[in-house]
């Protein structure tokens, strides 16, 4: 297991040195930031993350994400083009050391949260996701934006976007899926870089969009549609986690092997399709931290973890989920289960 952090790259207002302080740190997890979706990242720009992380004694294996633009989503006129940039940027990105592409399928918005910064009994606050505040919003009318999504869209570029989708439902956007893969696995094959996608967050269909990757058997469906190593997931555990349905310890089983990068969070249900981002240990949410850990040393995981989301805690500000003090306290906890774990286990 190698353990990683997230880093937003020379823009971020966390300091890659206070990254390189917290000591089971490996690497960062990080992406090119100023090239338009679906274009070729430049040399230079890869390689500066490189040298920077490396600067610092840390590495720079995983790429989070490398996005996948809608008319791919949409097999849209064009793609194939689109598709050829994607192959480009995993060659140039193998040449630079990385390892894993972290990406996801869902269309037109990345993750959903209806409060960014919901109280905690603590003081502290998280990120909180309410179904019946969702299915009131309407993303066209709505002051809503979210750090995940993507921030040039317009009203009518969204309108536009989300009209198209009107075309695609559940099996066609399984169809270009697997259309994307049968172009860019061959690809990670050749340059031993390993695809890893992430779930869909929260795992349900949001504002009459097909969503996924989303349970157990929309995971065993997405590994045989590419029966490749390189075709693997990044585990998400609060993604998952949030259909109470969801065994996640049986999904880490049905994906042994296959598992490339953990994103590793707790949430705490408060009902059907309500949740709040909790604090990482057990004792803080609904799910078992221990038990996934365990489950994914005992099939034998040996890829990157990172802490995710985290709660702001301490007075801190800044991007949601991903402050420093809480991320960092969630990077040690891991860091001490798998230890645990691994030794229990020889
Ligand atoms: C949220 C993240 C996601 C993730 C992408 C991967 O905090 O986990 O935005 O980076 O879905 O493509």
């Amino acid at each position: 297991m190698k353990m990683t952090f997230r880093w937003y790259g020379e823009k971020d207002s966390i300091a890659i040195e206070n990254i390189a302080q917290i000591p089971v740190i490996d690497g960062v997890v990080s992406a090119v930031y100023d090239v338009p979706v679906g274009e070729v990242w430049p040399d230079e720009s890869i390689q500066k993350l490189k040298t920077m992380a490396e600067s610092h004694g840390l590495k720079f294996e995983v790429v989070e994400s490398v996005p996948v633009h809608e008319d791919i989503k949409l097999r849209a006129q064009g793609c194939d083009r689109l598709i050829d940039n994607y192959c480009e940027n995993i060659r140039r990105l193998a040449k630079y050391g990385v390892k894993v592409i972290c990406y996801n399928f869902m269309p037109v918005f990345d993750w959903l949260r209806s409060e960014m910064a919901k109280p905690l009994a603590d003081g502290s606050n998280s990120l909180a996701y309410d179904d019946q505040t969702v299915l009131s919003m309407n993303p066209l009318n709505s002051e809503l934006s979210l750090p995940g999504w993507d921030e040039s869209y317009t009203k009518e570029g969204l309108r536009e976007l989300l009209t198209r989708y009107q075309q695609v439902d559940e099996e066609g956007l399984w169809q270009n899926l697997k259309y994307f893969l049968s172009k860019v696995i061959p690809v990670c094959e050749e340059t031993d870089v390993k695809m890893a996608i992430h779930p869909d967050d929260p795992p349900w269909g949001i504002f009459g969009l097909p969503r996924i990757i989303t349970d157990e058997k929309n995971l065993k469906r997405f590994l045989d549609l590419v029966p490749s190593v390189y075709n693997g997931v990044t585990f998400c555990t609060g993604s998952w986690g949030a259909d109470i349905n969801n065994d996640l310890i049986r999904m880490i089983h049905a994906a042994k092997g296959r598992i490339h990068f953990a994103h590793l969070r707790n949430i705490k249900h408060a009902g059907v399709r309500n949740f709040q981002e909790s604090a990482h240990p057990t004792a803080c949410g609904s799910l078992d931290m221990f038990g996934i850990v365990k489950a994914l040393v005992d099939t034998g995981f040996d890829g990157y973890v990172r802490p995710d989301h985290g709660r702001m805690i301490w007075g801190e500000t800044g991007k949601y989920g991903y402050g420093l003090y809480d991320r960092a306290l969630g990077a040690m906890y891991l860091y001490g289960l798998f230890e645990a774990v691994k030794k229990l286990n020889r």
